[in-house]
């Protein structure tokens, strides 16, 4: 007999509603659920292979303790105590900062996530914290916390409502989008084309999307944020800078005129290797259009200059008034937000509040740089102390971040570390304990941070969709039960986390003044909340205490997790729609167009332009049918042209004497790779591509399907020493390299 169950995707940003089809226990079909409030139907390959995903025959089905030096099958009793035994000493003896803690991107696609890594860095109180952000979009939030005022205000493009999209270092058509959650991202440009409007794709790769746009413009790896400044310099030049109903809210503008009047686009045209003339007329068709949004993604994040270029997206958003405003560049908000506080100076962003023990890096939203993570293991500096134990949790740093050789090494030298990972991959293999999450189709989901993205304001959440299997044990109660272990309450009821949480959070409201459940009783409160253990207990009190909530009655018919339940499909809460002054924490209450670590940075982009290009860089590229570092187990999303190849230009390839499949060593600072060459001017000349996650031919994984067909590891390219010094961010694009054909 077989059912249906609703399910929303976890495994990409696009956050689709899934239909799944169930017989017995297991996940046979998925298809769109056309009822979904927000992606219509809409599924890519990915999504449809959910059963496959699923059902991996080489997921863990019970924890992984290591005895005698081998990783064997245990109890989760044991396991915990492992990790009780393991961690408490290193905590009593050496200080909290010698555990460090990584969490990576999966992080964000589970509600075991979304809601407990915050308590564990909070109780554990170590310095060591190592994020997939700082391989990715760390750029983007120091931007907006030095713009905004906030880290997390990251303005949406209205891709729905736009008349002139300029699309930099994305390629939605393979990823469904990013830092913009979108479901048929492809589908919205589609529309935004036959609607009138026009796209603009700036990408050394002539990619799928490239493809739909009016104008490609296939820039030199890097240069971006060169562009972009000869953007802003143009829009004051020509007189075209119009803040419109920004005005009052924004600051520093003269002073940007100022930083930025020497980077003209006969200036640049060199450097980014795009003609002035080109640069002048993107300015001015931003300018002309009824509205436009600037949207830039990883190609301009991973790269020397992440946070300028991240910072310029959202200076010409608002030089050309489109911030904030439908059509533009808008501040989404979401349903588990937290209550929204009145307009008003607030405490701004600080940058470097402390630094890396060994390379000097620092911090950036609490967080150092993952590229740093084996050198704060592997070398003893007499400032402090190393890592000596490590908790992964949805990671595969080995893989995603520079240097996987060196981190193989510093991971087997760490006192204890433990993963929590469905799979024994090239991370966890180092690991004393493994403990192993249950597949998503048994796991309940909702997008705490994918909302506070999204193109549409709306709120979903599904619960598991088949019960767990005897021997599972749900994610929320793993991070639960990790926190208590970490922290010395090794044995506790895991609920104890969650009332922690929910008598803190209802015990700071009932102090706030603009709170509706200003002046209650929060044990009263407490009571009131619903549902079938804590992790939904807390998200009913984080969707009554938001700006949509029931406020505890305060609001009779605002949300509230029963609410939200009677609407399976989902809760639609309108388009984005204004938002400013609200948003904004800065000191001065306003837009700081030009924040000082900003300015301080401009003499390096300036010194740039002096700089000779390489002659040869490497740049990455994501396939529809991959997913970083953990999907390439699963036969029916491998194979065809998702392959780890070199891509290069016919003139390159001719130069150097490589011919289509041959194999070509790639040779970078931090080592060397082999992989088979791809000849196609779908690169620009001067750059070639290879994929990340790939290199599963490491000993002692569990990835069967995987290691058929292991590809090779980009990230070993790298040494970790290029990084974009305000955000710790690695560059990943743009590196410089090597290739030559094997002999
Ligand atoms: N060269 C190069 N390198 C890159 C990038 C690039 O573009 N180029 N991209 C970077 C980016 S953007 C990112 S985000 C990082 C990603 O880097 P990581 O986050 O380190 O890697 P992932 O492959 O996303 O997966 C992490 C782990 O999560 C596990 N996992 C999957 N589902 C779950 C789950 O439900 N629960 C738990 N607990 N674990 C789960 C997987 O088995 C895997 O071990 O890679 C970065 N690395
Ligand atoms: N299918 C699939 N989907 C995914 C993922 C995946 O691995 N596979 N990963 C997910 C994750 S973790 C993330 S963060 C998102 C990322 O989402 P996107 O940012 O859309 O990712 P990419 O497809 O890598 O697109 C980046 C583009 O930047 C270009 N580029 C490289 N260097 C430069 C440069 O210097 N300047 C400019 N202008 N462009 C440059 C590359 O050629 C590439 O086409 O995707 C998510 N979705
Ligand atoms: S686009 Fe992303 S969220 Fe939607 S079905 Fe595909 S993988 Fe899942
Ligand atoms: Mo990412």
């Amino acid at each position: 007999m077989s059912r249906t169950a609703l399910r929303i995707c976890p495994l990409c940003e696009a956050t689709c509603g899934l239909t799944l089809t169930i017989d017995g226990t297991r996940v046979t079909g998925a298809r769109g659920d056309r009822d979904d409030v927000f992606s219509k139907g809409f599924i890519c390959p990915k999504g449809a292979s959910f059963g496959a995903v699923d059902a991996d025959p080489d997921r863990l089905r019970t924890p992984l303790v290591r005895r005698d030096g081998e990783l064997r099958e245990a109890t989760w009793e044991d396991a915990f105590d492992a990790v009780a035994a393991g961690l408490r000493p290193v905590v009593e003896r050496h200080g909290p900062h010698a555990v460090g803690v990584v969490l990576g991107n999966p992080t964000v696609h589970t509600m075991a996530g979304g809601l407990y890594p915050p308590v564990l860095l909070a109780g554990l109180g170590t310095r060591s914290v190592f994020t997939a952000s700082t391989v990715d979009q760390m750029p983007k939030h120091v931007s907006s916390g030095l713009l905004f005022g906030d880290a997390y205000a990251i303005p949406v493009p209205d891709l729905d409502r736009t008349d002139h999209l300029l699309l930099i270092g994305a390629n939605p058509l393979e990823s469904n989008g990013s830092l913009c959650t979108a479901p048929d991202f492809p589908g919205r440009l589609k529309a935004l084309r036959a609607r009138g409007g026009t796209l603009t794709v700036i990408d050394p790769r002539r990619t799928r999307t490239a493809k739909l746009a009016d104008r490609h413009i296939a820039i030199r790896p890097g240069a971006d944020a060169l562009l972009l400044a000869a953007t802003a310099q143009v829009l004051f030049e020509e007189g075209l800078v119009a803040l419109g109903e920004l005005t009052p809210h924004v600051e520093g503008i003269d002073e940007l005129r100022h930083a930025v009047r020497d980077f003209t686009p006969e200036a640049v045209a060199q450097a980014c290797d795009v003609d002035a003339g080109t640069i002048r007329a993107l300015a001015r068709e931003l300018a002309a259009a009824r509205t436009a949004a600037v949207y830039a993604r990883i190609g301009t994040c991973t790269v020397p200059h992440g946070t300028l270029a991240s910072w310029l997206v959202d200076v010409l958003n608002v030089l050309t008034g489109n911030l904030d405003r439908p059509g533009g560049a808008l501040f989404p908000q979401a349903a588990t937000d937290r209550t929204p506080r009145p307009a008003g100076p607030g405490r701004g962003f600080t940058l470097g509040r402390w630094h890396s023990r060994v390379g000097n890096h620092p911090e950036a939203k609490g967080e150092l740089p993952l590229s740093a993570l084996a050198e704060e293991i592997d070398t003893a500096t007499p400032e402090g102390e190393p890592v000596r134990a490590l908790i992964a949790i949805a990671a595969n740093p080995v893989l995603s971040a520079p240097d996987g050789a060196r981190l193989d090494k510093a991971l087997d030298g760490l006192d204890f570390m433990v993963s929590v990972d469905p799979y024994l991959n090239e991370t966890a293999r180092h690991a004393d304990v493994v403990l192993p999450p249950p597949p998503p189709a048994q796991s309940p989901h909702h997008d705490f941070a994918f909302n506070t993205l999204a193109v549409r304001n709306q709120v979903r959440y599904t619960r598991p969709a088949i019960p767990l299997e005897p021997g599972r044990m749900a994610e929320t109660e793993i991070h639960a039960r990790l926190i208590l272990a970490a922290t010395g309450m090794h044995g506790a009821d895991p609920s104890a986390v969650d009332d922690l949480v929910i008598g803190q959070t209802l015990g700071k409201a009932v102090k706030e003044a603009h709170s509706p459940v200003h002046g209650r009783d929060p044990r009263e409160l407490a009571a009131l909340l619903t549902g079938d253990n804590g992790p939904e207990r807390r998200l009913d009190l984080m969707l009554r205490l938001g700006p949509y909530g029931d406020g505890f009655g305060a609001r009779p018919d605002g949300l509230s997790l029963a609410r939200l339940l009677d609407h399976p499909h989902g809760i639609d809460l309108g388009p984005l729609g204004p938002r400013l002054p609200q948003p904004l924490r800065t000191p001065s209450g306003r837009i700081e167009l030009l924040p000082g670590p900003i300015a301080d940075d401009l003499p390096r982009l300036r010194a740039a332009l002096a700089e000779p290009p390489a002659e040869l860089v490497l740049v990455g590229r994501r396939h529809l049918r991959s997913n970083n570092s953990w999907m390439h187990n699963v036969p029916a999303l491998t194979g065809g042209s998702n392959r780890c190849t070199l891509h290069i230009h016919p003139e390159d390839a001719e130069r150097l004497g490589v011919s289509d499949g041959a194999p070509v060593r790639v040779r970078g600072a931090g080592g060397e790779v082999t992989a088979p060459a791809e000849v196609t001017d779908g690169v620009r000349r001067g750059v070639v591509s290879l994929p990340h996650g790939w290199g599963h031919d490491r000993p002692g994984t569990r990835l069967r399907h995987a290691g058929t067909d292991p590809g090779v590891n980009v990230n070993q390219l790298l040494d970790g020493s290029l990084l974009d010094p305000l955000s710790g961010n690695a560059v990943l694009n743009g590196v410089p390299v090597d290739v030559a054909a094997v002999s």
